[in-house]
C-alpha cells in the first residue's frame, strides 16, 4: 500500500524515530481506563523497542483489562504499584492515546524535568503537551499512526505488532463501523491480513468470550433502561453494588445495546465506578455531538462517543 501522508506527518515520525534512536531508556504510557487502542499500541511500540534493544517500560496507571489479555506479552504492562521505577535511567515518554496529560493520571508524576515528551494522539482539542506532538486528529487509532510510523521508516511489522496494531483498529473502530473507518484504516487491515492477521481469532477473543457475569449484568442494565424525547434518548445505569461477585468485569461495550431501538438517536450509561463516583459514557447514531456534551461535565471525546468520570450525584 502506497503511503499518503502529509509532509508534516511524515516528518513527525521520522523524527521520532531519530529521538527513540538517541534516546538512552524510554517509558511508554497510556490514559487511565486503558482500552484496546492505548493497550495495542503500547505494546506495538514495546515490541519495537525490544527487537532493537532498546530499554524501555511499558507503564499505566491501572492495570491491563482481562478483555485485552490475550494480547501477546501483556506482562511486560507494569502499574507503578507493582514496579519500581528508577527515573534516572529514561529520558524519553511517549505518551499513546490521551488528549491532555491529566489523562495519564499517577504516571505523570514520576517525569522529571529532563524527559522529552513524545505525544501521539488522534483527539480533537490535543492540549499538545509534548515536547514532540503527533496529532493525527483523522486517524482512526493510534494504532493507525504507529503503522504509518513503521512502514515510513522501514521498520518490519512482527506478527506481534500486527495483533497489537489490528486490536489498536478494531477497537477503536468498532470493527470498522465508526466515522473515522477510513479507505485507509481497510487497506491497512488488508496489509495487515496479508501478514497473518485472523480477523475470526479477534472477533472471537474481543467479543464472544464474556463471562457469566457480563451477561447477568447486561441483563440487569437493560431492564433499567429508560426512554425519553418520544424514545430518541435511551439510558440505564449500574451501581457500584451490582459489581458485587463480579469484579473485574468490563463493562464498555454494552453501552451499545442501548442504541439498537430503531428510535433511538443518542444514548448514554452512567457507572458508579467506586461509592459515589459517577462517570457516563454517551454515544451518538447519528449527527447529535455528544463531545460537547460531555464537555459541559468536565469530559470530552469524539463527536459519536464520548465520555465524562467523576461526575457527582448532584449532576445525575
Ligand atoms: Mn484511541
Amino acid at each position: 500500500m502506497n503511503l499518503n501522508l502529509s509532509d508534516s506527518l511524515a516528518d513527525e515520525l521520522k523524527l521520532l524515530k531519530e529521538w527513540i534512536l538517541a534516546s538512552r531508556g524510554i517509558i511508554v504510557t497510556g490514559h487511565i481506563n486503558p482500552d484496546g487502542d492505548n493497550i495495542g499500541s503500547q505494546l506495538a511500540l514495546g515490541e519495537y523497542f525490544d527487537s532493537i534493544g532498546k530499554k524501555f517500560i511499558l507503564l499505566d496507571e491501572d492495570p491491563v483489562p482481562a478483555f485485552l489479555r490475550f494480547l501477546p506479552n501483556t506482562h511486560l504492562l507494569k502499574t507503578l504499584r507493582e514496579t519500581e521505577v528508577d527515573i534516572s535511567a529514561y529520558d524519553l515518554a511517549i505518551v499513546v492515546d490521551s488528549g491532555d496529560i491529566g489523562r495519564i493520571g499517577d504516571v505523570a508524576g514520576v517525569f522529571n524535568q529532563s524527559i522529552k515528551i513524545v505525544n501521539i494522539d488522534h483527539h480533537l482539542g490535543n492540549t499538545r503537551f509534548g515536547d514532540l506532538n503527533i496529532i493525527h486528529e483523522k486517524a482512526s487509532s493510534i494504532g493507525e499512526i504507529l503503522y504509518y510510523f513503521f512502514r515510513i521508516n522501514d521498520i518490519r511489522i512482527s506478527p506481534e505488532a500486527a495483533s497489537d496494531i489490528y486490536t489498536s483498529i478494531i477497537t477503536d473502530t468498532g470493527f470498522f463501523r465508526y466515522d473515522q473507518t477510513s479507505p485507509e484504516v481497510h487497506m491497512i487491515a488488508a496489509d495487515l491480513i496479508s501478514h497473518g492477521i485472523s480477523p475470526n481469532y479477534f472477533h472471537i477473543q474481543l467479543n464472544m468470550m464474556k463471562s457469566l457475569g457480563y451477561t447477568k449484568l447486561l441483563s440487569l442494565m437493560l431492564s433499567r433502561m429508560e426512554l425519553a424525547e418520544d424514545n430518541s434518548i435511551a439510558y440505564s445505569y449500574l451501581l457500584n453494588d451490582d459489581f458485587n461477585g463480579y469484579p473485574d468485569i468490563d463493562t464498555d461495550t454494552m453501552i451499545e445495546y442501548l442504541g439498537t431501538l430503531d428510535s433511538v438517536s443518542v444514548y448514554f450509561l452512567i457507572k458508579e465506578k467506586k461509592p459515589q463516583l459517577f462517570g457516563a459514557s454517551l454515544r451518538s447514531k447519528y449527527d447529535v455531538d455528544v463531545a460537547k456534551i460531555a464537555s459541559v461535565l468536565g469530559g470530552g471525546g469524539h463527536m459519536r462517543a464520548a465520555g465524562c468520570r467523576k461526575i457527582g450525584r448532584a449532576h445525575v
